[in-house]
C-alpha cells in the first residue's frame, strides 16, 4: 500500500510540474518590458508569477494529499514527517529579466529523505523525475552522470548568493581554476544539478543554497549513479546547506576544494 502511495505522488507531482510549467512559460512570454519585480534582499528577485504558482502547486498537492505537509520558498509551511518541498521557480532571476532559464521544482521528502524528485523546465519542455531507488529520467527516458573523473577535463558550476560573503565563493572559484577546471555559473541550482544528473555538466557546488531549491534535484543526481554530500540534514530543511554534487571521480578533488 505504502509503495502504491508513493507511486501515485510520483506520477502527481509529475502532473503538477508540468501544469505549474505551463504557467509559468504563460506568464513569461505574456511579459512586457516593465521591469515586473521586487527584491527579497541583494539580487534576490520576487515576482507575482512566484507566488501565483507555489499557490497552484499547494492546492494541488493539497487535494491529492491533505495529509502531507507543503514547504514553499514564498509562502514557508510545515515541515512534518512528510512533506512537499516547493521552489515555483528556481532561477527567478533570469525568469525576472527575461532569460528562459528557470524550472519548477517539487521535491517529497518522507521522514527526512528525499523520496521523490520532480523538475520541469517549460522552456526546454524537459521534464526530469526521480523516485528513491527506481531511477531517473528525463522526458522518460533514463539519464546518468558522465564518467568525468579527472578535475581538468570537468565542466563545474559554481553558485553563489549573497547569503554567503563572495570571497569565500572566490576562493573556490580561484581554486577550480587553477586546477584546470572548467567553470560555469548559471543561476538556477535546481537546473545546473539536474544538468549533472544527464552528463550536461560534472558537478555543482554552493557553499549555500536552499532545501527548496536542490533536494529535487539532488535525487535525480543520487539516482542517476552520481555522488551527492549529506546535503539534507534535518537543519538544511529551514535553513539551508551546502551542495556537491558530481561524478564519483570528481568527489575527492570537489570535497578538498570546498573545505573553505
Ligand atoms: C537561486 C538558486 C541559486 C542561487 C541563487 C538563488 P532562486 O534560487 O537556484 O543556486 O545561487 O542565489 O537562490 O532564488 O532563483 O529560487
Amino acid at each position: 500500500m505504502a509503495d502504491v502511495l508513493m507511486n501515485l505522488r510520483f506520477s502527481v507531482a509529475c502532473a503538477i510540474a508540468r501544469e505549474a510549467g505551463q504557467l509559468i512559460r504563460t506568464r513569461f512570454l505574456a511579459r512586457d518590458d516593465a521591469l515586473n519585480f521586487k527584491f527579497k534582499g541583494p539580487q534576490d528577485y520576487l515576482t507575482e508569477t512566484d507566488g501565483e504558482v507555489e499557490q497552484l502547486i499547494a492546492a494541488r498537492l493539497s487535494a491529492s494529499f491533505p495529509d502531507d505537509a507543503f514547504f514553499g520558498e514564498e509562502s514557508g509551511g510545515e515541515v512534518g514527517d512528510s512533506v512537499w518541498i516547493v521552489d515555483p521557480i528556481d532561477g527567478t532571476a533570469d525568469f525576472a529579466r527575461g532569460v528562459p532559464y528557470f524550472c519548477v521544482s517539487i521535491a517529497f521528502v518522507l521522514r527526512g529523505k528525499t523520496e521523490i524528485g520532480v523538475l520541469y523546465d517549460p522552456m526546454s519542455d524537459e521534464l526530469f523525475a526521480a523516485r528513491r531507488g527506481h531511477g531517473a529520467t528525463v522526458n522518460g527516458q533514463p539519464i546518468k552522470v558522465s564518467t568525468i573523473a579527472e578535475i581538468r577535463q570537468s565542466v563545474v558550476e559554481l553558485g553563489w548568493s549573497s547569503r554567503v560573503p563572495f570571497e569565500r565563493s572566490a576562493k573556490v572559484l580561484e581554486k577550480l581554476h587553477a586546477l584546470g577546471a572548467g567553470v560555469k555559473r548559471r543561476g538556477s541550482g535546481a537546473l545546473g544539478i539536474a544538468y549533472v544528473a544527464m552528463g550536461r555538466q560534472d558537478a555543482y557546488c554552493e557553499l549555500h543554497i536552499n532545501s527548496w531549491d536542490a533536494a529535487a534535484a539532488v535525487l535525480l543526481v543520487e539516482e542517476a549513479g552520481g555522488w551527492v554530500n549529506e546535503f539534507l540534514t534535518k537543519e538544511c530543511l529551514t535553513q539551508g546547506n551546502q551542495v556537491i554534487v558530481c561524478t564519483p571521480g570528481l568527489r575527492g578533488w570537489l570535497e578538498n576544494i570546498l573545505n573553505v
